[in-house]
């Protein structure tokens, strides 16, 4: 038996990698309904060797839906989560609408996956922002071994973290560059040149001085991982397409040599670790793009704290960060049978 599937928001960047992914993970379809705003109507997106007809959000009956996969934005999710859930689907939201909401759970897979199962307080279950994911993917299997007790991360971003537009003001600048062109930004997706830069701000400013980026990481690790562990973050954007990077400092209530890190790390799901202390011997952004995997390199222990690593962990924003964690929350629906219930 497979499931009727509805995914909203199926031309953007994250909608168009679920689509590659159920399919790539073969996950049991039976039906495949593409969604969109009504500027996208009647676009074609590509399902394994099928090409589909995106159909209106407004006009859809979800009554005959299991899950409907949510990736358009913070605005249509806070109006059509509800109501998807209310006509019967089980709602797996990308935006951060409803991460925090208590009666919401917020999964990671590797993490938490036992947490689906309060989908059914709203019928809404929260996807976390995409360099949580990666980060949480990376901590779980070390916190388990030595309590992690603090985590200053800093992120390196890339462009497709904010959509199609931002790919496409990195691609013009940088070819505008090359022929003597001023790498225009007003009115673009960033607030400075990205082109051959780096920007230390992502998502607008707090009260505090940290970024909702850097908030979310600190709220969102909190509730998947533990709420007892004590986290900072700098969220910087770079010119790089695909792929998010993150330098990871962590300190421990116990002892934990980089050696067994390395060992723990290499047996925990979803990880890949390649660290080899040579050139070349670690992960960067363009080499994960199109992977399933968070990569862990460069592990080593931190000779300015007691029971301190640090690590590098790079993942595709759009597939552990997005897509792929969405997926692997159906599929643990599936697994659990809590589907059936729904269909
Ligand atoms: C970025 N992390 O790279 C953001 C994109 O809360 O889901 C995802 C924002 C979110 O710009």
């Amino acid at each position: 038996m497979g499931y009727r599937i509805a995914v909203v928001g199926a031309t953007g960047n994250v909608g168009r990698e679920m689509l590659n992914i159920l399919d790539e993970r073969e996950f049991p379809v039976d039906e495949l309904v593409p969604l969109a705003s009504r500027r996208s109507l009647g676009t074609e997106v590509s399902f394994g060797d099928r090409t589909l007809k995106c159909q209106a959000l407004e006009q859809f009956d979800f009554s005959k839906t299991d899950i409907c996969l949510m990736s358009a934005g913070g605005a249509v999710s806070k109006e059509w989560s509800p109501k998807i859930a209310k006509a019967g689907a089980i709602v797996i939201d990308n935006s951060s609408v409803w991460r925090m909401d208590p009666d919401v759970p917020l999964v990671v897979p590797e993490v938490n996956a036992d947490a689906v199962a309060g989908y059914a307080k709203k019928g809404i279950i929260a996807n976390p922002n995409c360099s949580t994911a990666q980060l949480v993917v990376a901590l779980k299997p070390l916190h388990d071994a030595a309590k992690i007790t603090r985590v200053v991360v800093s992120t390196y971003q890339s462009v497709s973290g904010a959509g199609k537009d931002a790919m496409d003001e990195l691609w013009n600048q940088t070819k505008g560059i090359y022929v003597n062109q001023s790498p225009e930004h007003e009115g673009g997706k960033f607030p400075k040149q990205i082109a051959f830069n780096v920007i230390p701000h992502i998502d607008v400013f707090m009260e505090d001085g940290f970024t909702k980026e850097e908030w979310k990481m600190v709220a969102e690790t909190k509730k998947i991982l533990d709420p007892k562990i004590k986290l900072t973050a700098t969220c910087v954007r770079v010119p790089v397409f695909v792929g998010h990077s993150e330098a990871v400092n962590i300190e421990f209530e116990n002892p934990l040599s980089a050696d067994e890190a390395r060992d723990i790390l290499r047996e925990a799901p979803g990880i890949l670790v390649v660290d080899k202390r040579e050139p070349g011997g670690y992960v960067t952004p363009v080499e994960c793009v199109g992977d399933f995997a968070t990569y862990v390199s460069r592990i080593r222990e931190d000779p300015t704290v007691d029971n301190g690593l640090v690590l590098w962990c790079v993942s595709d924003n759009l597939r552990k960060g997005a897509a792929l964690n969405a997926v692997q929350i159906a599929e643990c629906l599936a697994n659990r049978g809590l589907l059936k219930q729904a269909a």
